[in-house]
């Protein structure tokens, strides 16, 4: 892709996006926050890594309630992260490089901040009233009693999903914070305002959105009680969220040349939903972030209600979304982002023995599959979990709100904290370790939320010049995928449906086969059955190795977490 900005329609399809999360980045002025200097001063990471499209976190206006995802001012940039004429550089600088930039589109709710919710709240008359959520205490209780919310649904956040206005007496719904007043799609005027901003940063040079749960821009209107306080049936791809989205494509991006990206964050989607979002002929989203794989290891109680995976179940989840979306539609691939737990604690094993590996196992894994990759930042390095063990060590408002609400309700303090030290998102959000020296690179200050405490070993300066780091393997990945067509194009056929060790398979395209296996376990000389192929694959071409300086036949046994890719032609 490198250097070529007049691409095919869908040229995504062989593309890799890499995450940054800027408050944990790189910060460029000493305050302990990254920020978009400290992204302009990294782009060379992202260059030989090989990305092809920077997705950026939210760098809005915002009280950072949610640290940016509650937006006061979608047309300006926060003084924290930096400048306007700071993105438009970024823009350039990556423009410059061949790579792209996305920005995160959060439209499902604004910031309490925000002019328009003001506006809104001001009076029950307000011209703007109507482009939030309000509704009057529940029928015969009055404004802030227990139980007068409009309906019973929760927060994502913990605690009733309504807050009262004591202005007015009214309630407003927020899914998530209560910083976070949700929009009210059905109101026109809120549509178009969402829209012209859009087209406002796509002629401002940006060459995408990644669109923030953007499958619950729909509700039912009637707001209706649940059975069980679960706003999800309300809410989740909605009655009118594909006509939504339809509006927004002819309003926002037809007409205009290929080349953008239009990626959707969509919670609780199944499959078919996603084949409808992402279906090219129906003019609404190319890819979508699906979430089956990531609440595999949440009971029915919801994310911290911790349940054992197993590597059947991803690989049965995984395989499901690829046969689902084989034909039509097309799957965003991720283990990871700024929401998630790291990825080699989750799926892989992040025990010093098996760290890297079973990270270049996951990535060899994933990123073979059909299907756009997505890097979260770090996960390029192979970080880890942090291992948190008291509550001062945690920022996220999702997960301080859990742990008040939990011990509140009576469940033991350690118990609260044992599900975040495994789910908490500020695993995710240590900041990126650039080097050894004290702060590891990441800022002169003191950081937001402390530095990993892998930080002195685990780093950038340690792996990009050694072959054998987990970074140089992520790189070999992404250039494979640029160079070899099949890995982007071909077909996917999961071999092993049912081994409980080896996750396999084969891509095709035009008589080219590549086949991937890897070994997802502590397990040594573990042997793949390569009979089920049909292939001879005796001779064939080693485009990967995990393993350093090794050069394994296909039917070799795999050492722990052990992954290869081989390349067959004219078979
Ligand atoms: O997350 C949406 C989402 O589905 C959340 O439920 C999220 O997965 C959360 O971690 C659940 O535990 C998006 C953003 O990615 C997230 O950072 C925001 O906090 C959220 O929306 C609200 O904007």
């Amino acid at each position: 892709m490198t250097g070529d900005r007049a691409p095919a329609r869908d040229w995504w399809k062989a593309a890799v996006v890499y995450q940054v999360y800027p408050r944990s980045f790189a910060d460029s002025d000493g305050d302990g926050v990254g920020d978009l200097g400290g992204v302009l001063a990294h782009l060379d990471h992202l260059e030989r890594l090989g990305v092809d499209v920077l997705w950026l976190s939210p760098v809005y206006r915002s009280p950072m309630a949610d640290n940016g995802y509650d937006i006061s001012d979608y047309q300006d940039i926060d003084p924290l992260f930096g400048t306007l004429e700071q993105l438009d550089e970024l823009i350039a600088a990556l423009h410059e490089r061949g790579m792209r930039l996305v920005m995160d589109l959060v439209v499902n709710h604004t910031s309490d901040a925000h002019a328009w919710f003001a506006e809104s709240r001001s009076s029950r008359d307000s011209p703007k009233r109507d482009w939030y959520w309000w509704r009057a205490p529940r029928a015969g209780h009055a404004a802030g009693e227990p139980g007068a919310e409009p309906t019973n649904w929760r927060s994502q956040f913990s605690g009733p999903a309504w807050t009262l206005d004591e202005a007015t007496g009214d309630y407003y719904l927020h899914l998530f914070a209560a910083a976070q007043p949700d929009l009210n799609w059905e109101n026109p005027e809120v549509r178009e305002a969402v829209y012209s901003m859009m087209r406002w940063w796509l002629d401002r040079g940006v060459d995408g959105f990644r669109m923030d749960v953007i499958n619950l821009i729909s509700k039912v209107v009637s707001l209706p009680d649940d059975p069980d306080g679960d706003a999800s049936p309300y809410v989740l791809n909605g009655p009118r969220i594909h006509e939504f989205l339809q509006e927004m494509h002819r309003e926002v991006f037809a007409g205009r040349p290929p080349g953008l990206l239009n990626v959707g964050e969509t919670p609780g989607c199944p499959v078919e939903q996603a084949r409808l979002y992402t279906d090219p002929a129906r003019g609404e989203l190319d890819m979508v972030f699906q979430f089956e794989h990531v609440d595999l290891d949440s009971g029915p109680a919801g994310k911290w209600d911790l349940q054992p995976m197993t590597m059947l179940d991803l690989k049965r989840s995984l395989g499901r979304w690829q046969s689902g979306l084989a034909a039509v539609g097309w799957n965003s691939l991720y283990l990871g982002n700024h929401d998630q737990p790291r990825c080699v604690s989750r799926f892989g094993n992040d025990a010093p023995e098996h760290r890297d590996q079973s990270a270049k196992a996951l990535a060899t894994v994933l990123h073979l599959h059909r299907g756009t990759p997505y890097v979260y930042q770090g996960d390029e390095l192979g970080m880890t979990n942090v291992g948190f063990t008291r509550l001062d060590q945690l920022r996220d408002v999702e997960s301080l709100n859990h742990y008040a609400d939990a011990v509140e309700q009576g469940d033991e303090p350690a118990a609260v904290l044992a599900a975040l030290r495994y789910k908490s998102r500020d695993n995710a959000r240590t900041p990126l370790p650039w080097d050894s020296s004290a702060q590891a690179g990441f800022t002169t200050g003191t950081p937001w939320i402390d530095l990993h405490p892998d930080a002195t070993t685990v780093n950038a300066a340690a792996q990009v010049d050694d072959p054998d780091s987990v970074f140089s393997h992520y790189r070999r990945l992404i250039a494979l995928r640029h160079d070899e067509p099949t890995v982007a194009h071909g077909t996917f056929e999961m071999l092993l449906a049912d081994d409980e060790q080896v996750y396999a398979f084969v891509r095709e395209l035009d008589g080219t086969l590549l086949l991937v296996v890897a070994n997802l376990s502590d397990s040594a000389g573990v042997v793949v059955d390569l009979a089920v192929t049909g292939t001879d694959w005796a001779g064939a071409e080693l485009l990967v190795s995990s393993v350093p300086r090794t050069t394994p036949a296909a039917a070799d046994p795999l050492a722990p977490w052990e992954s290869r890719v081989f390349r067959a032609t004219g078979q």
